[in-house]
């Protein structure tokens, strides 16, 4: 494959996707070059004293990694003269971000986990940075409300993951593709066009140590799993559980598979674990553009009116069939 680089991509696609006008495709390659910096400071690790606590909770409880809050200062500075946003929102930060009033603004609002899992980074673990793109109807005093739109709304979603190798994957709504950092250049290079995640699978995701707190659905279909050949599914099953959302749902997007992150017992008060509007919905465009389906069990990810600006959602996507089972599941 020649050597195709984000830049050249995205002109190319212009030419086919009308919603791809020049700010979306420059805060795209703000996004993309943000994560470029992030690569390099999670790269040098310990060298670089940037391992480990900030000493401060973000609003979601967690504590906050040194790491955390560089990437969410990396995205926000990649943004602030570029023009083409009117407003932010960080699973770091309580608020929206609204642009200084001294700087250019745009049409469009960012949505993103700046690093995901990071709990992995101190035991050198992929983690990754999460986006989602979305029209804003105002460009100045932007509203939470503005930014609660449904999944189906988003312009743009993707991720970086940064593990052996750092990559960029990006759907525009036509499809999704991959690019794989050149470091000696700073630059994304298209890698793989196209990903297309199977119908079937034997492989999932989930965290096990949850099992005695899921709903019962989710019980059912998880001892049908394990159950393997000698149960209802006639086959085995393989299980993986990184940690990273980012690299749990990039193996399903590469090789395909189940991820899962349902409600239960210790988190039905929140609604779920992973957040709507940074992590499920730019996740669950990726993997329906890929061919396959995001719910929460009781209906499509995409299809949800968001509430709250950090609400957070239960998480089953993946191979097309597992997800159409889970949903069965979920009505009987
Ligand atoms: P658990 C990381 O903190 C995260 O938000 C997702 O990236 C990941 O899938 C999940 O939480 C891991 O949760 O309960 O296994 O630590």
């Amino acid at each position: 494959m020649s050597r195709i680089t984000l830049a050249h991509y995205l002109r190319e696609q212009q030419t086919s996707l009308p919603t791809l006008d020049a700010a979306l495709v420059r805060l795209i390659e703000q996004v993309a070059h943000a994560c470029v910096g992030i690569a390099h400071a999670l790269g040098q690790g310990a060298l670089a004293d940037l391992l480990g606590s900030a000493g401060q909770d973000n609003v979601q409880g967690e504590a906050q990694k040194k790491l955390d809050v560089l990437s969410n200062d990396l995205l926000i500075e990649a943004h602030l003269w570029g023009g083409h946003l009117a407003a932010m929102a960080s699973e770091e930060m309580e608020d929206l971000y609204q642009l200084p009033a001294d700087r250019p603004r745009g049409d469009y609002l960012l949505a993103f986990d700046p690093l995901d899992g990071s709990s992995n980074i101190d035991v050198n673990v992929s983690v990754g940075t999460i986006f989602s793109v979305l029209r804003s109807p105002v460009r100045e005093a932007v509203q939470v409300e503005h930014v609660l739109q449904a999944g189906r709304q988003q312009q743009a979603a993707g991720y970086a993951i940064y593990g052996p190798s750092t990559q960029f994957v990006l759907t525009l709504g036509a499809g999704v593709d991959v690019f794989t950092l050149d470091r000696s250049l700073g630059q994304f290079i298209l890698s793989e066009r196209a990903l297309r995640i199977p119908e079937a699978t034997q492989e999932f995701a989930i965290n096990m140590s949850n099992q005695r707190h899921w709903e019962a659905p989710v019980q059912r279909y998880v001892a049908e799993l394990l159950a393997g050949r000698e149960g209802v599914r006639g086959k085995d099953f393989n299980m993986r559980w990184v940690g990273s959302m980012v690299a749990d749902v990039h193996r399903l997007l590469t090789r395909g598979g189940l991820f899962m992150y349902p409600v239960d017992a210790k988190t039905r008060a929140q609604g779920g674990r992973l957040r709507l509007l940074y992590e499920a919905n730019p996740m669950a465009w990726l993997v329906e553009q890929a061919g396959g389906l995001a719910s929460t069990g009781r209906e499509r990810i995409l299809d949800l009116q968001p509430q709250r600006l950090h609400q957070r959602v239960p998480v089953m996507l993946g191979a097309r069939e597992e997800v159409l089972r889970l949903e069965d599941y979920h009505r009987s």
